[in-house]
């Protein structure tokens, strides 16, 4: 039976307020004509980026009936993706869904959020890392951070690196398993005011860049964001360097839809205002073979 639309299993908390992970994934996939069968990890008031007191269910214990019941119905994937993930025994537990629902065909995404601007975040220790490494090691695409690249390979956060390097890094990553990695925040030179996104697909053995501006802002969510509008590029037939030129493209035009209101970053970018450029054409494009 052919599906009438693609579906993805995407596997996130959800933060009820500030725009992160589910709540920007969701409606990002689903403008792009994508279905989305989320299964939540954990359910928080809001997100932790700036906020506290937020109420935290953790749901690791449901997501082996939820995986199973999903067995059951036979569900085929043609996109399985995680995120943000609270425990190593999630880490397990999406490993086995991978075993179960992964297929020479689909697509296996992850995003090992783990830290960002040199640092983890509280929650990631160094058995997350270790656990990460294997949960990267079934994925076809990663799209690590430039910290959570270094993380990943024991390497030291130095801004001051080179392409050459940077190259380096990817093709390292890859043989970790997956066929095409991403590393986003990539610094460019000192003095410019920059930073990229390098991609290397290991099949045709090409590095892809995408530079933007470098704006000083921070808004949590936009990794979630970016990695969507990749996976929702992908499933529609795009190629790679289109795909990174798209996910460059929107959370640009999301942070500068946000940054000249004043209200509080936490709450994230304002996704409701730009979610209709999705379905605009790719009118200029600005990636490089490097
Ligand atoms: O966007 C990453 C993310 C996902 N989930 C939760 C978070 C964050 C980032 O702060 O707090 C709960």
């Amino acid at each position: 039976m052919i599906k009438p639309v693609k579906r993805i299993a995407a596997i996130h908390d959800l933060s009820g307020f500030g725009r992160a992970s589910l709540t920007v994934i969701m409606p990002i996939l689903s403008t792009m004509g994508i279905q989305v069968c989320p299964m939540p990890t954990a359910i928080l008031s809001s997100h932790t980026g700036g906020f506290t007191g937020y109420s935290f269910v953790d749901l690791t214990d449901t997501m082996i009936d939820y995986k199973n019941h999903w067995k059951e119905l036979n569900i085929d994937f043609d996109c399985i993706y995680s995120g943000f993930l609270g425990s190593t025994k999630q880490i397990d537990i999406i490993s086995g869904f991978i075993d179960d629902f992964g297929t020479e065909e689909n697509l296996v995404v992850v995003d090992p959020v783990m830290g960002d601007n040199g640092k983890l975040y509280d929650t990631m220790g160094t058995d997350m890392i270790e656990s990460m490494k294997k949960l990267v090691s079934k994925a076809d695409v990663i799209t690590p951070n430039f910290t959570e690249a270094a993380y990943l390979l024991n390497k030291n956060c130095d801004l001051d690196i080179s392409e050459e390097m940077i190259k380096e890094w990817l093709v390292e990553l890859s043989h970790m398993g997956p066929n095409t990695v991403i590393i986003t925040s990539v610094p460019e030179p000192k003095m410019s005011k920059n930073t990229s996104v390098i991609a290397y697909d290991r099949k045709s053995n090409k590095f892809w860049k995408v530079s933007c501006e470098y704006i000083p802002a921070h808004f949590p969510g936009t990794g979630d964001g970016f990695t969507s509008v990749i996976v929702g590029s992908l499933l529609q037939g795009d190629s790679l360097p289109i795909a990174l030129d798209r996910g460059v493209q929107f959370i640009t035009a999301c942070i500068r839809a946000s940054y000249g209101f004043d209200y509080p970053h936490r709450e994230g970018v304002l996704l409701e205002k730009v979610l209709q450029n999705l379905n605009m054409p790719v009118m200029v494009s600005s990636y490089e073979l490097i």
